[in-house]
């Protein structure tokens, strides 16, 4: 395959990056973190989406190492800004249902997180439903192995998967992250928003910090605002940025 091929040399040639798209704090409106996302600007193919490359990288066991290099490089840039000075945000990644199974998930996470002293919470992994369900039994214990080294741990798009209720009171997760297809949704449908706020009842009796994605107009984020939700993320506010734009948007006034 040319872009698994292609992909294996981006990874050792250094060709990928990572984007920072910001989180907001509903209340004080203060960014508290970023959610990390892969960029690939190919030598060979030109731009590449993390939707095409991704599922090439899980179904060849690519991401593994890919997502080695993500996790390396979300704690480097953790201490980066740290170094410039900058108050510490919470970064969170995704990760693939492949490198939740792989047994060196654990000291790829440890050696990072030394090597660029990561302070607790100062890292976040996103997991989806699905995730949850496959080998329950090992993946709990991988996941409070995850919460023991100080990493967070978010359900992404949720929603759309089916985990079961039970589930999400079992596992030691911190946040949900609400599908952004609901947020689309919400202000002309008037089911949709009945499951945004759904959601954020739900995720605050289990304790959960409940995050809405996707957020692109200012009538969204007043309505996931009044619905209770605690972080705001989407083009509303802001695109995944360069590592070196973040300064500039943590002090300049939205
Ligand atoms: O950033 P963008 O909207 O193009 O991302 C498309 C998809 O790729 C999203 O589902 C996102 O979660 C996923 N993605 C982005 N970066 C990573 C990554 O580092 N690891 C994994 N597994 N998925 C990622
Ligand atoms: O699946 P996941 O939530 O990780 O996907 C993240 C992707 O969503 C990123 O690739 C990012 O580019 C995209 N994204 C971020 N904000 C918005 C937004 O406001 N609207 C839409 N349509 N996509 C967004
Ligand atoms: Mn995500
Ligand atoms: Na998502």
């Amino acid at each position: 395959h040319r872009t698994e091929a292609a992909l294996r040399r981006a990874i050792e040639a250094g060709e990928l990056r990572l984007a920072y798209q910001p989180r907001i704090d509903a209340r004080s409106g203060r960014t508290v973190g970023v959610e990390g996302l892969l960029r690939w600007d190919s030598e060979e193919l030109g731009p590449m989406s993390p939707s095409v490359f991704v599922p090439i990288a899980e179904e060849s066991g690519l991401v593994v190492p890919m997502g080695a290099w993500v996790i390396e490089e979300a704690c480097a840039q953790i201490g980066r800004w740290r170094d410039q000075g900058l108050p510490p945000l919470n970064v969170s990644i995704n990760l693939s249902a492949p490198q939740l199974q792989d047994p060196t998930l654990l000291d790829t996470l440890a050696g990072s997180l030394a090597r660029h002293a990561v302070p607790p919470g100062g890292l976040e992994l996103e997991l989806t439903e699905s995730m949850l369900m496959d080998r329950a039994d090992s993946t709990l214990r991988t996941m409070q192995a995850i919460r023991q080294l100080g990493v967070g741990l978010a359900i992404d798009d949720f929603g759309t998967g089916y985990s079961s209720l039970n589930y999400l009171n079992r596992f030691p997760i911190n946040k949900l992250k609400i599908d952004r297809s609901f947020v689309h949704d919400m202000l002309a449908d008037s089911t949709a928003r009945a499951i945004v706020q759904a959601i954020v009842g739900l995720g605050h009796t289990l304790k959960l910090k409940v995050v809405a994605e996707g957020v692109e107009t200012p009538a969204q984020a007043a309505a996931l605002r009044a619905a209770g939700c605690d972080e705001l993320q989407g083009f509303f506010y802001s695109q995944p940025l360069r590592p070196e734009a973040l300064g500039d948007w943590l002090t300049e006034p939205a």
